[in-house]
């Protein structure tokens, strides 16, 4: 069964201001649309075909490139677009809240890691808060479209929140101002959705 594109949980301009209609459209009918499409492609016919995506990236060979930066697309914009929400924002609550006062001595703290990570991927990539078995957190970023969860990729454990920092996610809006850009997602984060991920992942 081929990989599906997963429904949008929200309009297009739901996000506004901080993300625009324009941007989300495109993002994700064409960028993550043909992520999809180029995926099922590269999977058709072989031994990938019917598995999980996350059993795909998790046991990737990364000399396909083909289902490297497909699967890699294909997860991290599902990931994208649950960890927002038009009434999202504010700081997480809870035990996220206390991990990653843990982890990181403060959410403001947190905050400012996570930016920096994000400002500094040179070129396309994403920045991740992943946890790891026993529930410790961290930051990292990977470039393109690698996943923590591809092997070796200096980047460990279960992405339970992502930021896109393709310019594709931000210059209609944002030309190159990208630390607007990450000030901007943090207003739009749904920390529920990734407590839950924390919690199912820890
Ligand atoms: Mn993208």
């Amino acid at each position: 069964m081929a990989f599906e594109l997963p429904k949008l949980p929200y309009a297009y301009d739901a996000l506004e201001p901080h993300i625009d209609a324009r941007t989300m459209e495109i993002h994700y009918s064409k960028h993550h649309n043909g992520y999809t499409t180029k995926l099922n492609a590269a999977i058709e016919g072989t031994d990938l075909e019917g598995k999980t995506i996350e059993n795909i990236l998790i046991n990737l060979d990364k000399d396909n490139k083909a289902v490297r930066n497909n699967g890699g697309g294909f997860y991290n914009h599902s990931l994208f677009w649950s960890v927002m929400s038009a009434d999202g924002g504010g700081a997480p609550e809870g035990e996220l809240a206390a991990a990653i006062t843990t982890a990181f001595g403060s959410f403001e703290a947190f905050k400012e890691i996570f930016k920096k990570a994000a400002a500094t991927q040179f070129g396309s990539g994403w920045a991740w808060l992943c946890v790891l078995p026993g529930g410790k957190l961290e930051v990292c970023a990977t470039a393109n479209q690698d996943n923590p969860l591809m092997p070796n990729i200096a980047c460990e454990g279960t992405p339970i929140l992502g930021v896109d920092v393709w310019e594709h996610a931000y210059y209609l809006n944002y030309q190159n101002r990208r630390p607007d850009y990450l000030e901007a997602f943090f207003n739009v984060i749904n920390w529920s959705e990734v407590s839950k991920l924390y919690a199912t992942n820890k």
